[in-house]
């Protein structure tokens, strides 16, 4: 059974075997946690970004799914990259959210990752309010078989850290 623990702090530093990031569908970058990976992670991350849009995803990776490049110079293995619903476009449709946990996963078990750290999805620039977000994740990461043993949730602020670790209470 996988292990559900939080911390808050920098995703980009932590030693786990992938760390999910909160992309948008171009793969090419931006803000926030995504621009804090390619910072920290160098170039070879976007250079594998750019090789994955030209062999597969030309048309963009559509919101929902996920797909796995090396970390570059992070202290993990591999970036897996995930694309979640803007809160507004999507009219709130959870099913969008949970499907970027359950397919990161899904990635992660094709990787053999054991340790997957995930930040708090679509609740930055994308605006999915807090509390509901870290509600949709914990419960998808709970309900979704994985031989992930790990699943660690990295929140950047206090705010978000008591908004998913009062799921577990
Ligand atoms: N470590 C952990 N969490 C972080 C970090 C970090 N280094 N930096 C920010 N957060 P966001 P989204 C938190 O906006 O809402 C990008 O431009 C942040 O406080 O990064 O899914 C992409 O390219 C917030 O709670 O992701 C997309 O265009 C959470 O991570 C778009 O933003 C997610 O905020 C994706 O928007």
């Amino acid at each position: 059974m996988v292990t559900i623990t939080f911390v808050r702090g920098n995703i980009t530093q932590q030693h786990v075997d992938a760390v999910v990031n909160a992309a948008n569908s171009s793969l090419l970058g931006g803000g926030g946690v995504d621009g804090a990976i390619h910072r920290a992670g160098g170039p070879a991350i976007l250079n594998a970004c750019r090789d994955l849009r030209a062999s597969h995803y030309g048309k963009g990776l559509p919101t929902g799914k996920a797909v796995a490049t090396t970390a570059g110079d992070l202290p993990a293995d591999w970036v897996i990259h995930t694309v979640g619903p803007v809160f507004q476009v999507s009219g709130g449709d959870e099913s969008l959210l949970a499907s970027c946990y359950r397919e990161s996963l899904r990635v992660a078990d094709e990787l053999g990752a054991k340790t997957v750290a995930f930040p708090a999805i679509s609740t930055g620039v994308y605006r999915w309010p807090m509390e509901d977000a870290a509600r949709i994740a914990v419960d998808t990461v709970r309900q979704t078989e994985t031989a992930v043993e790990e699943v660690r949730f990295v929140l950047f602020d206090e705010r978000a850290y008591e908004a998913f670790a009062s799921q577990m209470r």
